[in-house]
């Protein structure tokens, strides 16, 4: 492997969410005391990487900067579309219209306009949960009401499935006009299969729902799986606009940009007429270069991510047997049941993780919308030699009295 996925990156004083954001984000707290000095904590929340981003997107930004000037940029030359489109038919068999893209300065950003422009007040929004809470956030933004649909683990042995029954009921709401799908899902990590997307597709469609696809993670996947684009089942449709991004496959989540795809003309007319089309020339720098030249990058963080699994796999088994986990399909987020191991008087999983393990986490309903009451989420995306200690103060934890 050409890349070294272990070293360890400093990442203090770059006004860094993971770092210096946490007691704002997770406790809501600025002013939060733990027991711990903030350069002792493993933290294992946000979905970014502790990885470098790849040398070819720090390059391409370089070229970038040595032009010199960052004055107002859109995308005007056809130089993206043909590398982005080249790289979604490499990796997904897919492609679109250029005039259908749409560059945003994120994927929240966009479902939070998206919203505005697919529904209609007294409309209602469908999502699975657990659900990234930003998808129930878009809807609330919009005063729509959030009708969610459980996902279920009939074996419970950590393989989510979509409630096919409780998902058609839902769907034919006739208030319900809009689904926000997560494809690969985040945090279960499930990559649906082809049947699936196909069913939940053509619910939607059958009920008159427009659907936002969220693929953001569909580059994200263990070794020798693929993603298929919601999108790519139903050619033809207009109802599906599909969300994907360079952020997370390549850890660029600072630079805001993403790539929307709408082919659906009610939604591009509200789009046209209030998005500001601006992008950052540094961001656009990245992106190109990451889909040109990121591939080989991206297979070997794959492979360490596989390793990372395993240890997360292995580690549990030995030492916390009775927590339910499965080495997700897709995303570098570990979804574990850890109910076996709670004690009723936990009120704030996180809290608990951070005062007396000095781990920082997600879990619990209040960070997923609901469904979730008793698994953390396990950020992957980290040295082995983090994620190593990051479990074992977990299982200690889990094992002790304290909890
Ligand atoms: N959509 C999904 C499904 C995500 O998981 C995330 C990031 C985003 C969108 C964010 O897109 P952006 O606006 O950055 O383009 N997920 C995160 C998470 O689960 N924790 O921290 C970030």
């Amino acid at each position: 492997m050409k890349t070294n996925f272990d070293e360890i990156i400093d990442r203090r004083n770059t006004n860094s969410t993971s770092v210096e954001g946490f007691r704002q984000y997770i406790f809501h707290d600025p002013d939060l005391k733990l027991p711990y000095r903030d350069e002792e904590l493993i933290r294992m929340w946000i979905a970014d990487m502790e990885f470098a981003t790849p040398d070819c997107i720090v390059e391409g930004i370089r070229r970038r900067l040595d032009r010199r000037i960052f004055g107002y940029t859109r995308l005007f030359s056809p130089e993206y579309y043909g590398v982005f489109s080249a790289w979604t038919e490499k990796m997904y068999g897919w492609t679109f219209p250029r005039g259908d893209l749409y560059i945003c300065g994120g994927i929240i950003p966009a479902l939070n306009e998206l919203v505005g422009y697919a529904t209609d007040p007294g409309d209602k929004v469908l999502i699975f949960t657990p659900s990234y809470t930003p998808f129930k956030q878009a809807a609330d933004f919009h005063g729509r009401e959030c009708v969610c649909s459980d996902l279920v683990d009939r074996a419970h042995n950590g393989y989510f499935e979509i409630d096919f029954d409780d998902f058609r009921a839902k769907a034919a709401d006739p208030a319900v006009k809009l689904l926000i799908f997560c494809n690969p899902h985040n945090p279960t990590g499930r990559i649906w299969t082809e049947d699936e997307l196909r069913a939940v597709g053509e619910i939607a469609m059958e009920n008159g729902l427009l659907i936002l696809s969220d693929e953001i993670h569909c580059d994200l996947l263990r070794s020798g799986r693929t993603h298929t684009p919601l999108a790519k089942l139903f050619p033809g449709t207009d109802r599906i606009i599909t969300c994907m991004a360079p952020s997370k496959t390549f850890n660029t989540a600072g630079l805001h940009f993403s790539n929307i795809i709408i082919p659906n003309e009610k939604v591009r007319a509200g789009w046209h007429a209030k998005h500001n089309f601006n992008v950052n020339p540094l961001a656009l720098a990245a992106a190109t270069a990451a889909y040109e030249h990121g591939y080989d990058w991206l297979m070997e963080l794959r492979e360490y991510l596989d390793g990372n699994f395993a240890l997360i796999r292995d580690y549990l088994a030995e030492h916390l047997p009775k927590a339910v986990f499965r080495i997700p399909e897709a995303t570098y987020l570990g979804w574990v049941d850890i109910g076996a191991y709670l004690d009723e008087r936990t009120e704030f999983i996180p809290l608990l993780f951070a005062q007396h393990a000095g781990v920082l986490l997600e879990g619990g309903s209040t960070m997923f919308v609901q469904n979730s009451d008793t698994y953390i989420r396990l950020n992957a995306a980290c040295p082995r030699a983090t994620l190593r200690e990051g479990l074992r103060r977990i299982c200690d934890l889990l094992n002790s009295d304290v909890r």
